[in-house]
């Protein structure tokens, strides 16, 4: 059995051959030495690597034990899910066993007991790693297929999800979406993602218990029908936008939204021949090595690209430590048959003595200087090496040279600086009365107002006088018959007028009050 896998998934067409040795030791007439080539690992069965989740909790049948029925034989609900009991259980594990004896094993979810709620299930599928699907996905669902569904993938480990594909027995009404083939997309649209109605029909649960994501059919748009042009489809993989990563997943999540029935409508007599059964989930795709790796291995729980041309990374998605003296790259399957292996570099071996910290790709040679330097420096570096930070920005020192996140912008506050570079420690150089590491805060006796200005007023030294009050540090609001920044005038001495008035509203003792009032009141408005 185990050699029939490994032989079926030899004949898949994208492990054949292609891409498959990183290196080979080859005689020149320079003597002997490595030569290098793109290269991808083969094809595997990705179930042997998934962990699964399955949603909501409560979903899967047999706690409490729980009696089904079938299409077939819907009157006849002998049919027992008990979790307790090996030979009845049906745990999530069941999707990714190896059926050796033919017999069936499945999980199962709990019956459709609270119809017209409805039935939902999610079952999520991780790898902790990027996989490029190379064949079709294919799920195998007993006693029939869902009505609707949905397929989501995540690039993310996770965090985000996208539709993959939609599929239901009827596609305007569950998803307001026409129903669409695979096999009828063209080339510009082969990354289209769509709603077939091709798995979904009842058509017996014994005849037709698979739904597909069609990674075959994509793939013979370009490559024919047997997929005998290959270098066709690596060469659209490689130009082609969005391509790629189109058939690359770290999680697939498959929605469940409402079970087979069997017919057209729900009997809402018989609940209990309502619910989901997958025996198998077959994913096969190969670990995603940025075409720097021909193995990939299950290490620590998760797979792990072996990488070659000094790449290193989950997916070789970096050069290694001290091959950083250009940025590095992906390999390509172009110019076919055998790529470009994009390698990374040691300092000093790619360009002459011009180390650039893997910030350029390029350097120049400058005549009248005599010296070779590092053409647009990257990530905020500048210099012959880019081995300083640009202007407005500082060196990051929990970070490496070489490392993306060396240099840190500044981030002065422009008001409250006088320019917007800073020293090495992200200090910005601040104007008067200004002060913090990006002067955006004031010093004592300064207060903020587009910029620090000093203090007018305050309750220790600038106090407001004759009864004033301090306004923000900005202006003491003064009581009828003061004025000046500290109210410290009278308006009396100042302007016979105004004194002429208050003292003839000072006649009574009403009008001493009234006159406080105003005082108060003027207070707010000015405010
Ligand atoms: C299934 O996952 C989706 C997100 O992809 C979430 O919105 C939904 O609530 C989940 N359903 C269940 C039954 O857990
Ligand atoms: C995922 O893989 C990375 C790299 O191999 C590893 O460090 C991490 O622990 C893994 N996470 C889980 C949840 O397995
Ligand atoms: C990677 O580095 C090693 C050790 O310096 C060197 O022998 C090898 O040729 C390099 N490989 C590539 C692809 O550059
Ligand atoms: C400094 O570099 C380290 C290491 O790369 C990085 O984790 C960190 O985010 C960087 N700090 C900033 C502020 O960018
Ligand atoms: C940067 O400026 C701050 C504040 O003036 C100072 O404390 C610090 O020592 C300076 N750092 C360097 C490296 O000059
Ligand atoms: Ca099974």
């Amino acid at each position: 059995m185990l050699h029939l896998v490994a032989l079926l998934l030899h004949c898949l067409p994208l492990a054949m051959g292609q891409y498959d040795i990183c290196k080979s030791w080859v005689t020149t007439d320079d003597g002997p030495s490595w030569e290098f080539y793109a290269c991808q690992p083969k094809a595997m069965r990705m179930k042997d690597y998934v962990t699964v989740r399955v949603d909501p909790a409560g979903i899967t049948c047999g706690d409490p034990p729980e009696r089904f029925c079938t299409h077939e034989n819907p009157y006849l609900c002998s049919d027992e899910c008990d979790a307790s009991n090996p030979d009845l259980a049906h745990p999530p594990k069941l999707m990714f066993d190896s059926e050796d004896e033919g017999l069936a094993t499945y999980w199962q979810s709990v019956t459709w007991r609270r119809y017209p709620e409805p039935l939902l299930a999610n079952i999520t599928l991780s790898w902790n790693k990027s996989i490029e699907l190379t064949d079709d996905i294919v799920i195998t669902f007993e006693y029939g297929r869902p009505t609707i569904m949905m397929l989501e993938k995540s690039l993310d480990n996770g965090r985000t999800w996208h539709p993959y594909q939609y599929y239901a027995d009827d596609c305007m009404e569950a998803f307001s979406m026409p129903a669409r083939r695979v096999r009828d997309l063209s080339t510009t649209s082969a990354n289209r993602v769509l709603c077939t109605e091709e798995y979904s029909r009842w058509a017996g649960s014994k005849k037709e218990k698979t739904v597909r994501f069609e990674v075959r059919d994509r793939f013979a748009i370009f490559a024919g029908p047997d997929l005998k042009n290959m270098d066709n489809l690596y060469t659209r993989l490689e130009s082609a936008k969005g391509l790629k990563d189109f058939f690359t997943v770290t999680d697939l999540r498959m929605r469940l939204l409402r079970p087979a029935l069997g017919g057209t409508y729900v009997q809402r007599e018989n609940l209990y021949k309502y619910f989901y059964a997958v025996s198998n989930i077959e994913v096969t795709g190969r670990c995603k090595c940025n075409l720097h790796a021909n193995l990939c291995t299950f290490k620590e729980g998760s797979l792990q690209c072996e990488c070659e041309h000094n790449t290193t990374g989950q997916d070789c998605g970096k050069c290694k430590k001290n091959f950083r003296s250009r940025s590095w790259r992906a390999g390509s399957y172009l110019p076919l048959p055998n790529g470009s292996p994009n390698a990374c570099a040691a300092a000093g071996s790619a360009f002459g003595n011009c180390e650039c910290y893997g910030h350029s790709n390029r350097c120049s040679y400058i005549d009248f200087l005599n010296v070779v330097t590092c053409v647009s420096c990257k990530h905020n570096t500048r210099g012959q090496h880019c081995q300083h930070c640009r202007l407005g920005f500082y060196r990051n020192s929990s970070a490496e040279l070489d490392d993306e996140n060396v240099c840190i912008e500044c981030n002065c506050n422009q008001i409250g600086s006088m320019h917007d570079r800073c020293n090495e420690t992200g200090y910005c150089e601040c104007k008067e009365g200004a002060t913090g590491p990006k002067c955006d805060d004031c010093l004592p006796n300064y207060y903020w107002r587009q910029g620090c200005f000093p203090n007018v007023c305050d309750d220790e030294l600038l106090l407001c006088q004759n009864g004033g009050t301090c306004y923000q540090n900005q202006r003491c609001v003064c009581p009828v018959g003061f004025k000046g920044v500290l109210c410290q005038q009278s308006r009396c001495e100042a302007d016979k007028k105004d004194c002429d008035g208050a003292a003839s509203v000072h006649g009574s003792l009403g009008a001493v009050l009234l006159g406080a009032l105003a005082l108060q009141l003027r207070g707010w408005v000015d405010l």
